[in-house]
């Protein structure tokens, strides 16, 4: 024993009443933006997948709703220290979007409505770690936390939970987003406290 702290393994489920280092606990939702929220009417929101050769997958808002949905309970957390536990949202898990695709990517560039982008290894979208989110707490996603739909991927810093999302581009090669090439670390694991480059 002492290899390993007690709780670094075994206990990175969802609401294991737990934080990861360094993180505080946060009743509110605070909202952070890189830029102003840019409104996107339902009817007009599109999620198109674009694999390494260039194929795209589209689903507008009509399509996304009809996928079976899932109420995922998930603790996040923000590299500017805030968690909060527990938080429910409803979302279509990235592997139903996923399973008409083929794709040899290892990565995936995530695009939202407004420019940000985020990017990540394909295989953390996939599992069930990831969802397309459009509801919160049991009511339509609010436009500053992302709606009409973010994607949610709360094992990583929520940075990477893009909101508005528009686009993934699958690709071959890892590019670094918004945020990463300003110098956050590219990964972005809270439990191992990655929040710069070198962490
Ligand atoms: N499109 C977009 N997505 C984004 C951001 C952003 O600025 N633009 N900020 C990220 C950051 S740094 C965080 S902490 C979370 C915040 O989500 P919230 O505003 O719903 O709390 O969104 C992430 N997704
Ligand atoms: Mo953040």
């Amino acid at each position: 024993m002492g290899i390993l702290s007690p709780g670094f393994r075994g206990r990175r489920q969802a609401t294991s009443q737990q934080l990861p280092p360094g993180q505080y606990l946060t009743e509110d939702f605070p909202v952070l933006s890189a830029g102003p929220t840019p409104r996107v009417p339902p009817e007009s929101w599109e999620l198109v997948v674009t694999t390494e050769s260039g194929e795209q997958h589209r689903w507008s808002w009509a399509d996304l709703t009809a996928l079976p949905s899932e109420t995922p309970t998930v603790d996040i957390h923000c590299v500017t220290k805030w968690s909060k536990l527990a938080t429910t949202w409803r979302g279509v898990s990235v592997d139903v979007l996923m399973a008409e695709i083929e794709t040899a990517a290892d990565f995936a560039l995530v695009q939202s409505y407004g420019g940000y982008t985020t990017n990540l290894p394909l295989e953390d979208l996939l599992d069930g770690k990831a969802w397309i989110a459009y509801e919160y707490d049991g009511a339509a996603l609010a436009p500053e936390h992302g709606g009409p739909a973010r994607l949610l991927v709360p094992h990583l810093y929520l940075w990477k939970s893009a909101k508005w999302v528009h686009g993934i581009q699958l690709s071959l090669e890892d590019e670094p987003g918004f945020w990463e090439t300003a110098g956050y670390h590219d990964y972005g694991d809270p439990w191992r406290e990655q929040r710069y480059q070198g962490d």
